[in-house]
């Protein structure tokens, strides 16, 4: 946000980040143009977004033209304990990765611009769901395509972006493209496995419950990290809360099997839990 901008700026500026369609869009740099300080310094900022403003108008007669049909969103509905997107330039081995990855039936081709929607798949790490999105090449001027306000929504949505790239200069692009995009992200250029560190840049931690005397359940349940006792008891029934006596903790993180613990006890990523309840 400019120096000086105030609340009402800030409100437009992020309607328009998180605006799916290429209407919303405009109708947000609208707003952000008639909140936008005017004076000297704001100059080359209210520039910038009659600039766009342009470039939104031109995008909606050019979807006018093509009689695409209004407003047509392509949205994707979230699954799973985490949404990652993979995020590359053209034929860097998006589709591959993801059919690695998932059970994704996906065309994979040496053409460019193989994959032109979204295309998802669910990966199942250690029995844990997680939604993969190979979203389509990015392009110079990602933003201003057809499908670039949609695909960036999506983007915004996820928890972890995998980049891809076949040369530095791409790399440049990709980040000039996603520059004002905060979500955490991990590269990928060879073939070695990227399961693990895809699990280690997510916020969670898996856990497995127990019954006395058994094996561990599976699948085990994700939580974000730092969750407690309290939490994952709250997660596999609302009467445990209420009726919890203590818990003990088994696998590589407690200093002796089955440790005992209360509620506020903070659990590590493959701890076994033990629940006890009240009689
Ligand atoms: N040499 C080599 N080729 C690869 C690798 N991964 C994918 N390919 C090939 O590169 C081409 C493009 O692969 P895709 O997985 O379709 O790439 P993509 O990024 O999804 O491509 P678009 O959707 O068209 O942007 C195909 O011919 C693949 O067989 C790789 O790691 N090494
Ligand atoms: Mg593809």
């Amino acid at each position: 946000m400019p120096i000086n901008a105030g609340y009402e700026y800030g409100k437009a500026e992020e309607e328009f980040n998180k605006a799916a369609t290429i209407s919303e869009k405009l109708t947000a740099l609208k707003k952000m143009y008639s909140t936008a300080p005017k004076h000297k310094s704001s100059e080359s900022l209210l520039k910038q977004i009659k600039e766009k403003i342009a470039k939104y108008k031109e995008l909606i007669e050019k979807e006018k033209k093509q009689k695409k049909g209004s407003g047509k969103s392509l949205s994707i509905k979230k699954e799973g304990a985490a949404t990652i997107c993979i995020v590359g330039t053209v034929n860097s081995g998006k589709s591959t990765l993801l059919k690695k990855l998932t059970n994704a039936n996906v065309e994979i081709a040496h053409y460019p611009f193989t994959t032109k929607k979204p295309e998802i798949g669910i990966l199942d790490y250690k029995g844990i769901k997680i939604q993969i999105i190979e979203i389509p090449a990015i392009i110079k001027d990602f933003e201003y395509s057809d499908i670039g306000p949609s695909m960036l929504a999506i983007i915004r949505q996820s928890d972890l972006l995998i980049i891809m790239f076949k040369e530095k200069k791409e790399l440049d692009l990709i980040n000039n493209e996603l520059n004002d995009i905060n979500i955490k992200r991990i590269y990928y250029y060879n073939q070695e496995d990227i399961r693990d560190l895809i699990w280690k840049n997510l916020s969670l931690i898996k856990v497995y419950t127990k019954q006395p005397g058994k094996k561990p359940d599976y699948p085990p349940v994700a939580l974000n990290k730092g969750s407690t006792i309290k939490d994952l008891a709250a997660y596999v029934h609302k009467d445990f809360l209420r009726k919890f006596d203590f818990a003990r903790i088994f696998g590589k993180n407690v200093k002796f099997e089955g440790q005992r613990v209360g509620l506020n006890f903070k659990l590590n990523d493959d701890d076994i839990v033990e629940i006890h309840l009240k009689d």
